[in-house]
């Protein structure tokens, strides 16, 4: 069906005046292109060439023919001479005598035409027409398969046996051909550009050029790539005669890089022998390979680069690629104290940020490589994240400014499923950046595991194929071949916008690391790599032999980056200190100056601003009464308008508010995950979709974002389902939060235990980043939890894991200053809270813009309350006066009358609305006093202890509706023991500080604590004082808080509805049995 629309396109293109009718009879096609009946079965035995596979053939013989009658073959000029004159069907052709016999297996096209009785014309031979087809195959098949052959191995351990490489290839395309054939000359097809200006090659010279494509260094995979257009683009990259030339000074920047790459490498090896630095030895190329994609990209409008690689070159790239100063990277090889804040990381995991003048193109850009944990391919998702907001903020629509570049090794690209998963996020509207490069360091080997032995498929590179990304492997031996590769890499990602891999294969010198020995596990390979010499020696003799550059060039080169070497050698030799800060991957510029770092602005709003948003909100689309909006829905947004003019907020209304007003004022707000823009629990509705279908209506329905049209000068509003996928789009986020402090930028999970299959990006990047890398986000994840009845999963969001990674020392009681609060946010490495108000909502994601500083926000968010007519907020909660608050006291009758109090029931989140109506049905309302712990960490130390002493003869009860080793009772038993006894266990530890991801302390928190815990001497002497200033105020006695719940459970929750309600019906007994 594609072909023969193909040649009626072809025909219907053909120049006026040309007699085409009968041309389109013999194809089969009607005048107007459809198909027509076909030609009776005389005149197709007559044309035996003319059937359904032959066409794609004719169509471009036709049109070379159009062109140029001489280009084609005498027989072809023949037939539609013939045919163009209006010869009928059967009697254009004119079939030439016969040059060889058919092979004995080979079954030609004409056999599959039926027979006929008549007479066959004369002029084309069947041979002839079969063996273009023949040749058009063998074009094919290079193109397709060519890459298996290729010499890309520069161990040749894997290199194909030669006798039969070319069979591999061609399969049985070329046995009908004897030897004298390949003398003979081809017309090409339009499928293949090796002929340059030649229209015809000799079937020799054919093959040479197509091996000289496909089958040398490079390998290039494209065909399952499916526009044609994308293919073309390709073929004519790679098979144009010339393509690869080089000018004789881009071979001297070439080996001049090399020198570097290779002397970076050798210079450390000497000066740190038993230092692991994860070098590059092997594939040096990949310093001049980066380089090119950079400078190529650079002319083409990129400003900015950010990029994500694993530890293999590191120190080379950021040296040498980004061009940190030397003096830093060796400082950090000295081991001395840090300078200035933060734990940080192993000098391979650090990140940087640069901006430097691009030599070649003279133009200013900017380079970051994001600081990754040891997990590998963990900092893809970060860095797509932080490459889309660069973009989003430049306004940089279709990513011509701004390019990210992920750097991988051959194991862990075909390993590690995040791969997958950022793949999939390449082309979706608010997750796209335009088109990645990547570039694999494909050595062959993962730590001491083959490629048989770690992958399934062919290529590491397969995951690639998966996004139609064109793929490039290429002997990281033959640089020049790796610059082609870099250029048309970078021309088709300009060109396209789309993904693109380099596979640089190559090997690895050493061990896995410099102290490994190889040949325990790897002998036959590093036998072969001790005997190669290093790339930048073989390409220098090969530019000398080509006279391109003498021995004493090479010479001055490799010294003259020796000497700057060893001077940044000296200079970090007299270097006191490293600072962490010398590494910060995405600095806020201008967001720190002239804050108080301990003042937050005020949540509050005015209610004029609830009004404005709560009634747009509640409305349809303004000025477009077209606009259909579902039955269901109005009834939602009625509901909704009822609530603002009463004054309220259920929960959704409440989230609208937070986001609105802070889009007022000017903030970005981005919410993303699996179909937030409904919301799982459909309460959310953010995005208003079009009801009406008619008849001519082709394209889909139009949508309305709400949050996005509420006042004209307002900050954008993204909100955005996303794919399946949990660990590439938190990873994606959180390098969205960390572009632009001026964001609110929010995942929300569509159940919060899905969370942990995105831990990785918890641990290692959320709780722990600030502290590692001094990078802080103020990501949000909002984390549906609570125990419903839903079973083992849909309800916990793992409360306890979260709390466990919070940095806050449990035995230690904060001095209670004015600014108490904030101090404790700023010393944190996260907030986690569980809301049970709206207006607390509300305040809690205002709070995450008002603070000097940015911190990430865990909260476990409802599902039933969602719709609970309890969870409602006043507008007066929301109001300028009113804040977030950490704790909700007890404000019924028992906080009335104290004294009578027999019970303080400590709660989170939703079970406060089941503890409250079992405490009605139990007429214990001036008995028992029930207070919510909103914000769960950092532990509201100040206000516990103030609910506690405001009822000083009530026992103290934890009442929570997880397991016991679940939720938040671990956490909060040793955190209320020190609050209410003001104990502190004081050892010798006492300095190592519980951290984010710490072995040593901030120096922030540490200086502020020291004066505190030790205002005169030694740690010893502050234990030994029981009697500073803050134990006279609290009770003699020892008070302790007793847990009322679900016993422990290895499951969070039960899958029976009955077991479920006894549970809870137990927990409350529990709580309230006095
Ligand atoms: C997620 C994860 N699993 C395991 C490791 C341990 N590890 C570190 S390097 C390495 C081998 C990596 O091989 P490859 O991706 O080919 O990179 P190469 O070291 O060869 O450059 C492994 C398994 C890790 N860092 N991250
Ligand atoms: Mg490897």
């Amino acid at each position: 069906m594609n072909r023969a629309r193909m040649v009626s396109k072809l025909l219907s293109q053909a120049p006026p005046g040309t007699p085409l009718v009968a041309v389109r009879a013999w194809l089969g096609v009607g005048a107007r292109g459809k198909a027509s009946a076909p030609p009776p079965p005389t005149a197709l035995a007559a044309e035996p060439f003319l059937n359904g596979s032959s066409s794609n053939y004719v169509e471009e013989m036709y049109t070379a023919w159009l062109q140029d009658p001489k280009s084609v073959h005498q027989s072809w000029d023949t037939f539609f001479r013939n045919a163009t004159r209006g010869a009928q069907p059967g009697q254009a052709y004119t079939s030439p005598p016969t040059l060889a016999e058919p092979t004995p297996h080979h079954v030609p096209l004409s056999a599959l035409a039926p027979i006929s009785a008549g007479p066959p014309a004369a002029a084309l031979s069947q041979k002839t027409i079969d063996d273009h087809l023949a040749v058009q195959g063998i074009i094919r098949a290079y193109q397709i398969r060519g890459h298996s052959i290729a010499n890309l191995d520069p161990l040749g351990i894997n290199t194909p046996d030669p006798k039969n490489k070319r069979s591999l290839v061609v399969r049985n395309y070329m046995d009908q051909f004897q030897e004298a054939d390949l003398d003979r000359s081809f017309t090409l097809p339009m499928s293949t550009f090796i002929g340059g200006n030649e229209k015809t090659l000799t079937l020799r010279e054919i093959i040479k050029r197509l091996e000289d494509t496909y089958c040398r260094s490079i390998g290039v995979e494209f065909m399952f790539i499916n526009s044609l257009e994308q293919c073309n683009w390709i073929r004519q990259k790679f098979e144009t005669p010339g393509v690869m030339h080089m000018e004789p000074q881009e071979k001297r920047l070439l080996l001049a890089r090399l020198t570097r790459s290779h002397g970076f490498e050798a210079f450390l090896a000497r000066k740190f022998s038993s230092e692991k630095r994860f070098g590059l030895e092997g594939c040096e190329i990949l310093i001049p390979a980066m380089k090119q994609v950079i400078d190529r990209s650079t002319s083409l409008g990129v400003e900015s680069f950010v990029m994500g690689m694993p530890h293999r070159g590191r120190l080379n790239v950021l040296s040498n690629v980004c061009r940190k100063p030397l003096e830093h990277i060796f400082t950090q090889f000295i081991g001395l104290d840090t300078g200035d804040e933060g734990s940080g990381d192993v000098k391979y995991h650090l990140g940087t940020y640069q901006e430097r003048l691009n030599r070649v193109t003279n133009k200013n850009i900017r380079l970051a490589i994001v600081a990754n944990p040891s997990h590998l391919e963990a900092c893809n998702p970060v860095v797509q994240g932080k490459t889309r907001a660069e973009q989003f903020y430049h306004g940089d629509s279709e990513g011509n400014k701004v390019l990210s570049i992920l750097l991988h090794g051959d194991a862990a690209f075909s390993g590690q499923g995040i791969v997958y998963e950022t793949f999939h996020l390449s082309e979706l509207p608010q997750y796209t950046t335009h088109g990645t490069v990547h570039i694999v360091v494909n050595n062959q080997i993962g730590f001491t595991t083959d490629p048989r032995m770690s992958r399934s498929s062919p290529y590491c590179t397969d995951v690639a194929r998966v996004v139609n990304a064109p793929i490039f492997h290429v002997n990281a031996d033959d640089p020049e071949a790796v610059m082609h590769v870099c250029n048309v890499a970078a021309d088709w990602r300009n060109t396209f916008h789309k993904d693109v891999v380099i596979d640089l294969v190559c090997y690895r010198r050493n061990g896995h690391n410099e102290i490994d020995e190889p040949m325990f596990t790897q002998p036959l390979m590093y036998t072969r790599i001790r005997k190669l010499k290093p790339v930048v020696e073989l390409f220098a003799e090969k530019l000398m032999n080509e006279g391109v550059v003498t021995k004493q060039e090479v010479k001055e080169v490799t010294d003259k980056y020796e000497k700057i070497l060893e001077d940044a050698f000296q200079a970090a030799q007299t270097e006191t200190q490293v600072f962490n800060k010398h590494w910060i991957d995405s600095p806020w510029s201008g967001f720190f100056e002239g804050k108080d770092p301990l003042k937050a602005t005020p949540t509050g709003v005015h209610e004029d601003t609830l009004f404005h948003i709560g009634r747009r909100f509640s409305s349809v689309p303004p000025n477009a009464s077209d606009f259909v909006v579902h039955r269901g829905l109005l009834r939602i947004l009625n509901s909704r308008m009822e609530m603002v003019n009463a004054r309220t907020v259920d929960w959704a209304l409440g989230e609208a508010m937070a986001f609105g007003s802070l889009l007022k004022e000017g903030i970005h707000v981005r919410l993303s995950g699996q179909d937030v823009e409904r919301g799982t629990f459909s309460h959310r509705h953010h995005i208003l979709h079009h009801q009406k279908m008619t008849k001519d209506t082709t394209v889909d329905k139009s949508q309305y974002n709400i949050l996005a049209n509420l006042y004209p000068d307002q900050a954008p509003y993204t909100v955005c389902n996303s794919s399946l996928s949990e660990y590439a789009v938190l990873g994606f986020e959180l390098g969205f939060s960390m572009t632009n402090p001026n964001a609110l930028v929010i995942w929300e999970a569509q159940f919060g235990d899905f969370n942990n299959t995105a831990q990785c990006i918890i641990d290692q990047f959320i709780s722990s980043g600030q502290s590692k890398w001094i990078r802080q986000s103020g990501l949000v994840l909002l984390l549906p939890h609570g125990m419903e009845g839903m079973g083992p999963e849909h309800s916990s969001a793992r409360l306890e894991r979260f709390l466990q990674m919070t940095a806050d020392d449990p035995d230690i009681l904060p001095a209670f200053t004015e600014d108490f609060a904030i101090r404790q946010l700023s010393d944190i490495n996260w907030i986690i809270a569980n809301c049970s108000t709206p207006a607390n909502y509300f305040h809690i994601l205002r709070r995450q813009i008002a603070l000097p500083f940015r911190k990430p926000l865990v909260l476990m968010t409802p599902k039933s309350l969602l719709r609970h007519p309890d969870a409602k907020s006043s507008f007066d909660e929301m109001t300028e006066k009113s804040e977030f608050q950490r704790v909700i006291p007890e404000r019924g009758p028992a906080s009335e009358n104290h004294q009578n109090v027999k019970r303080v029931i400590f709660c989170s989140g939703k079970v406060y609305y089941d503890l409250i109506a079992a405490r009605k049905d139990a007429n214990l309302e001036d008995k028992i006093a029930i207070s919510r712990v909103e914000q769960i960490a950092p532990f509201p130390y100040d206000l516990v202890k103030q609910e506690c002493l405001k009822y000083p003869g009530a026992d103290l009860v934890w009442a929570q509706e997880e397991h016991k080793n679940m939720g938040a009772w671990s956490y909060v038993q040793p955190r209320f023991a020190t609050a209410l006894n003001q104990e502190r266990h004081l050892t010798n530890e006492i300095q190592r500080h519980t951290q984010g991801s710490v072995e040593h302390g901030s120096q922030s928190w540490y200086e502020y604590w020291f004066p505190w815990l030790f205002p005169t001497s030694s740690p010893t002497d502050v234990a030994a004082d029981s009697t500073d200033s803050q134990s006279s105020t609290i009770s003699s006695h020892k008070r302790v808080v007793r847990y009322a719940g679900r016993p422990a459970s290895p499951s969070p929750a039960t899958g029976s509805k009955k077991t479920h309600i006894r549970e809870l019906k137990q927990l409350l007994e529990d709580a309230l049995a006095l």
